[in-house]
């Protein structure tokens, strides 16, 4: 059972969550237009993760009898300097929503909700993961500078990221 406070505080989620998905598709579209089909696929491939952070939200606020209360999300960027830029944007949105759940994790504490600690719990270790990947492609991207050759490098590796659906529903390990 969800109370209102804890209803109010997943829906802002959602929000974040679809702003998330937003935002890495704007960056896909730039990275397509600057050539860089790696970091398009990269960013596509994140957005889709994004929208399966915002659907477990969804599903879950439905099941435990919430209502889910879809707000305006705004405009995301759409003009970046570089391949850079949009890494350095991505590792501080992250941060931002690193924060956002631990906000959300501290709330369930403090209203004594173990089940959405526990549904939270799996928001914290994908952070860690998306801002050690985040981390990974930034020295990279660093490490090459200016080098054309070392961005197109590092655009062959970013083509390989694949996306991997989440288990289907009814299944127990999902
Ligand atoms: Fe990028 O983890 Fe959700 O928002």
């Amino acid at each position: 059972m969800l109370n209102k406070k804890m209803i109010a505080a997943l829906n802002g989620q959602m929000s974040n969550e679809f702003y998330s998905a937003y935002l890495y598709l704007s960056m896909s579209a730039a990275s397509t237009a600057m050539g860089l089909r790696g970091a398009a696929n990269w960013f596509m491939v994140q957005y889709q993760e994004e929208m399966v952070h915002f659907m477990k939200l969804y599903n879950y606020v439905i099941s435990q009898g919430g209502a889910v209360t879809l707000a305006t999300v705004k405009a995301p960027p759409s003009a970046f300097k570089s391949l850079l830029d949009m890494f350095e944007q991505t590792l501080k949105h992250e941060q931002f929503i690193t924060r956002c759940i631990n906000d959300l994790s501290d709330l369930a504490v403090k209203e004594k909700d173990h089940a959405t600690a526990v549904l939270l719990q799996w928001y914290v270790t994908e952070q860690v993961e998306e801002e050690a990947n985040d981390n990974d492609v930034l020295a990279r991207l660093r490490l090459v500078g200016k080098d054309g050759n070392g961005l197109f490098m590092v655009d062959n590796e970013l083509a390989t990221r694949v996306f991997t659906p989440p288990p289907a529903a009814g299944n127990p390990s999902a």
